[in-house]
């Protein structure tokens, strides 16, 4: 009876360390800044464009980094929080508008 429970026990101590060993890859916030001349139906646009959010979740974060001065867009692995950064700028660019984007270690 008792090396039952040992057996069990000493498994569930392996089992635990090896769930300590393996490291999962970090996460970054996708996060946008408030300005005062980008105007919000853009911001509304790159949040439905890029992160893929209907036009009420859009409106309801775009008006958060409006009053607050920044919000979380998405949660996502280094190259996908990477490129989801030059795609913003670069069309916030494109037209002619200030708005920056920038990542976050989650
Ligand atoms: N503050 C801007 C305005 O009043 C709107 C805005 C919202 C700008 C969110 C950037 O990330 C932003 N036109």
């Amino acid at each position: 009876m008792s090396n039952w429970k040992e057996l069990i026990e000493t498994e569930h101590d392996i089992a635990e360390e090896i769930e300590e060993q393996v490291d999962e890859p970090p996460r970054y916030h996708v996060v946008l800044l408030n300005d005062d001349y980008t105007p919000m139906d853009f911001v509304v646009e790159v949040l439905r464009r890029f992160f893929n959010m209907n036009s009420e979740k859009a409106t309801e974060i775009m008006l958060t980094i409006h009053y607050k001065g920044k919000a979380r867009c998405g949660t996502y692995s280094a190259e996908i929080a990477e490129t989801k950064v030059d795609q913003v700028i670069r069309y916030a660019n494109e037209h002619q508008h200030p708005l920056q984007c920038s990542m976050e270690k989650a």
